[in-house]
């Protein structure tokens, strides 16, 4: 009898003890809402991917979701239906930084950590934005690769995603301002931005009308990873293979083609994988009251160092990865299992 009662304790105890050890991860009972540009979007499944190596890690629910259409209302639909489920946290990637500012703000009210990540929404709508490098050192690293290989003469433009992304419009502007403000870009001219809104045809489209009427055009920056190959694909189809290039932000796995093939000498991205798993463990530092998003501040990320909450230009608070990686013919096919 005795021996029987000892076993049934010594479970107890393992069970316990094994109860113990499962609530001591610090995301369990959390739940983030990931909300994205756009449904369909690779790069925005990596990003999730990272969430989903963090909640490994931490224990915590996700959720993800973007509209079909790349919608500012499609969006404001989604973080609605999170904040009626309860969520926690949401990570939010913008198709248009004011246009949810209200919706953010009324989720704060909630309680509930609003971070931006990818492309910011406002400072007045956010607690922070967590972004892959600085809009301008992304902005230019584009400029000086495409400039480079135009001999720094010649016409260029760039093919954006939508019109009010906020992340392509800060790379854009600083772009804009470099061209003016340096003198090695004197004889770039600088033809503007047309808009293929993160969709494959528009983005083939709007390139296809750009060669036909600017012929001579030698170069386009192409900051997105959906337009990136309909770009490639045009320029190839289009016969003008080596007379005009491109760079940009793509994904590698999108680009080794075209890359190889003479399209472009660079493109750009950083991994977003790692920009996912970043921000879940900012949100669920913040969800505990762990971690306070206010300058200076630093948290600990496996695998990652010196992650510090700055002032960002717009008046609110930002942290960035720093991690620029370019995919040239030499590195893309490391880097195609990857991204
Ligand atoms: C697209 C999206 C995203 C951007 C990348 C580079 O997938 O517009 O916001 O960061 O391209």
């Amino acid at each position: 009898m005795k021996k029987v009662l000892a076993i049934v304790l010594a479970l107890v105890l393992a069970l316990s003890l094994m109860s113990i050890a499962t609530a001591e991860k610090a995301g369990d009972g959390l739940t983030i809402g990931i909300v994205y540009k756009q449904s369909g979007n690779a790069y925005f499944q990596a990003g999730v991917s990272g969430f989903a190596k963090a909640a490994e890690e931490l224990g915590f629910e996700f959720m993800h979701d973007g509209p079909e259409d790349s919608s500012n209302d499609g969006q404001e639909r989604i973080i609605r239906n999170y904040i009626d489920m309860g969520v926690d946290v949401l990570c939010i990637s913008a198709n248009d930084a004011a246009g949810l500012v209200d919706v953010c703000n009324e989720a704060r009210a909630k309680g509930i950590v609003v971070l931006s990540w990818d492309a910011k929404v406002d400072a007045e709508g956010r607690d922070l934005d967590i972004e892959p490098a600085s809009a301008k050192a992304i902005g230019v690293q584009q400029l000086e690769s495409i400039a480079e290989t135009m001999g720094y003469e010649g016409q260029l433009a760039i093919v954006s995603a939508g019109a009010t992304a906020p992340n392509q419009n800060l790379w854009i502007s600083f772009i804009e301002e470099e061209l003016k403000a340096n003198e090695k870009y004197a004889k770039v001219e600088y033809l503007g931005v047309v808009y293929g809104d993160d969709d494959y045809t528009k983005s083939y489209d709007v390139t296809k009308s750009l060669i036909d009427k600017y012929p001579d055009i030698k170069g386009l920056i192409v900051p997105t990873t959906n337009g990136g190959p309909a770009v490639a694909k045009c320029i190839m189809d289009e016969g003008k293979v080596g007379q005009i290039k491109m760079t940009g932000l793509t994904l590698a796995s999108d680009m080794a083609e075209y890359i190889k093939g003479g399209v472009a000498d660079a493109t750009f991205l950083w991994n977003p994988i790692e920009l996912g798993y970043v921000t879940a463990y900012v949100g669920v530092a913040m969800a505990n009251g762990e971690f306070e998003a206010a300058e200076g501040a630093t948290i600990e990320v496996p695998g990652f160092e010196g992650l510090e909450v700055i002032p960002s230009d717009d008046g609110g608070l930002i942290l960035y990865l720093n991690k620029l990686n370019p995919f040239t013919p030499e590195t893309v096919d490391a880097w195609i299992d990857i991204l």
